[in-house]
């Protein structure tokens, strides 16, 4: 931590420097902000990403934070055996949710859910899958609870998709089924993935002053790295209309991943970078940078930074 001007403290970036970290998901509860990511081993297994476990950090001003270790893992899921990937966490009526990709023994990727009755867990394993389809598609999900109870959780690599939670927050509306967004230029942009738009994977969903935002990871037409993308909506089902590139993509890692959140009157993106020494595209580290909304809601490019101000 760096002291600043106006009694105010700085923290630099990366957040966490004694391990990887990756797919930054903040919750705010009650006056603290949680912080759940992956945790990129520092051996990696056939030189691909090697991951098993889940980690949670949380702060109370965005300066100190306090490391809770390693909060959910591949040892608590019978089902599954590796990839440990993207999770995002929520709280509904005394419980916490923690929904995680991971890949299922003999099989492709699909949604895991923990469940805790408290922030930093311990979770405890569903027992199934949430999510399901036998492909690869099903990673990376985020969840919102919307005005009227409804959830949602959307995922996706490299289809967008989405399912309506039940109030139990482990099932969803089997009736509805798993909805596929149409995936459309106007509302991802054109882009190199295999959908021949931007959109890659990596969604953060959330909602403000009535219109909700979809934010991502995107390939730009090369398909060189990941640059982190938005698009808008005024319904939480779509259609969404792109609205512009988040974040560029020199973050020295082929990923980059979102998480947004607001805390104490601010607003926060955070996201992934190789910059911790050692770092590349399978050793990443989270980071975070403070942003501002435009008065109609859209959202400038946000550069990298060094850090941020305490906030109280
Ligand atoms: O960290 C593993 C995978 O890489 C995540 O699930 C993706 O979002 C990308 O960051």
């Amino acid at each position: 931590m760096n002291q600043a001007s106006d009694n105010k403290a700085f923290r630099t970036n990366p957040i966490v420097t004694k391990m990887y970290t990756a797919d930054p998901a903040p919750m705010v509860h009650g006056d603290t902000l949680y912080l759940y990511t992956t945790h990129d081993e520092d051996e990696l297994v056939d030189n691909f990403y090697t991951m098993y476990d889940w980690c949670c950090f949380s702060t109370k001003d965005m300066v100190n934070w306090t490391d809770h270790g390693r909060i959910f893992s591949l040892n608590d899921i019978e089902w599954a055996d590796d990839r440990a990937w993207a999770p995002q966490a929520v709280y509904r009526n005394g419980k916490f949710y923690l929904y995680c990709p991971v890949h299922k023994i003999n099989g492709g990727m699909a949604i895991a859910v923990g469940v805790s009755d408290s922030p930093t867990g311990p979770f405890t394993d569903l027992g199934h899958p949430l999510v399901e389809e036998d492909d690869w598609n099903d990673i990376d999900p985020t969840v919102f609870i919307d005005d009227d109870g409804q959830a949602y959780l959307y995922f996706g690599n490299p289809e967008l998709r989405y399912v309506l939670l039940n109030e139990d927050m482990v099932s969803y509306n089997q009736e509805v089924g798993i909805v596929r967004v149409p995936m459309t230029t106007e509302s991802f942009a054109k882009g190199g993935h295999t959908t021949g738009t931007s959109y890659a994977e990596g969604p953060w969903f959330y909602k403000r002053n009535q219109l909700y935002y979809m934010v991502y990871a995107a390939f730009g037409t090369d398909m060189d790295c990941e640059h982190l993308a938005y698009s808008t909506s005024t319904s939480p089902t779509g259609p969404w209309v792109y609205g512009g590139v988040l974040m560029t993509e020199e973050g020295g890692t082929y990923t980059n991943h979102p998480g947004v959140a607001d805390f104490k009157g601010h607003s926060y993106l955070f996201y992934h970078t190789g910059e911790l020494p050692g770092g590349n595209l399978f050793h990443r580290s989270v980071c975070v940078a403070e942003f501002t909304y435009n008065e109609d809601g859209s959202i400038n490019t946000i550069p990298k930074c060094d850090g941020v101000y305490s906030v109280s």
